[in-house]
């Protein structure tokens, strides 16, 4: 009888401790990040001349760009503003080499290098913004002429999520430029690569971000299910950002042998 008692009463804490454990996990380990028309996306600087092969590559700067789709795909669905910037100099921008400057020429307007990576889907929605565009300026925040900030605050935007390229120039001013101007700013942390002129650039540029306020989140911290039928992606990666107990049930329900041929190979 006490005995009974006693592992029921083991049961119950258990089972409290695990819910709580979850919640815990659920709500505050792993924040879950629901985007809607308050929030923006703006894509930094995707253009060929910063990806590999351009004329100022950051190394594997291409490589943000199956997740920068990804997350267009989700601020579309919500009916979200999307901003792609670039970077859009005229020819004798101050910031080459042949002018004192630190670069090699690159982005010059209209040029091949100037245009956006082709593998980047962007939406018929979006908003280009064009910046250093001044030859006697360097600028490296999207947020320099009243363009970008007037929108957003028209719109009513008090989010905005930040990916691209470099983590380090352009990802790093617009974030702390957000910021200042009293945006929520959130870094795209699967979907940014630095220029690393010093060997820890962009990681000083990240934690600089951070001081100033800004979050990091990645694709994990969104619930949107993405549609499969426009990804490459396999199944199971779909299913793998959908929570746990739901890939449980249909892995299952998969699973169960449906006819005797599946049963034979899966004998052999
Ligand atoms: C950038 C270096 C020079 C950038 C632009 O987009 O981060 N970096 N110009
Ligand atoms: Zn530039």
């Amino acid at each position: 009888m006490f005995l009974r008692f006693y592992f029921t009463l083991v049961h119950v804490i258990a089972s409290v401790y695990n819910s709580a454990n979850n919640l815990f996990r659920g709500f505050y380990l792993k924040k879950t990040i629901r985007i809607s028309k308050t929030d923006a996306l703006i894509i930094e600087d995707v253009q060929k001349d910063f990806c590999p092969g351009g004329a100022l590559p950051v190394s594997e700067g291409d490589q943000v760009i199956p997740a920068l789709n990804d997350y267009l795909k989700i601020f579309e669905k919500a009916n979200a503003e999307i901003f792609a910037t670039r970077d859009w100099h005229p020819p004798n921008h101050i910031s080459f080499k042949a002018q004192g400057g630190l670069w090699p020429p690159h982005c010059v307007q209209n040029t091949e290098g100037a245009k956006f990576h082709p593998a980047l889907k962007l939406p018929r929605s979006t908003k280009v913004v064009s910046k250093a565009m001044n030859p006697l300026k360097e600028n490296y925040s999207s947020f320099d002429g009243a363009e970008l900030s007037n929108i957003l605050k028209k719109q009513g935007v008090t989010r905005v999520f930040v990916g691209g390229l470099a983590t380090d120039y352009c990802v790093k001013c617009t974030v702390i430029d957000a910021l200042k101007l009293g945006f929520k700013a959130v870094l795209l942390s699967d979907a940014i690569r630095g220029i690393n002129v010093g060997p820890n650039d962009a990681e000083t540029a990240i934690a600089e971000m951070i001081k100033n306020g800004a979050e990091q989140v990645t694709l994990d911290n969104f619930p949107e299910p993405l549609d499969p039928s426009l990804s490459k992606d396999s199944e199971t990666e779909v299913l793998a950002e959908k929570p746990l107990a739901r890939v449980a049930i249909k892995k299952k329900a998969r699973m169960r042998p449906r006819g005797r041929y599946k049963r034979i190979r899966a004998e052999k």
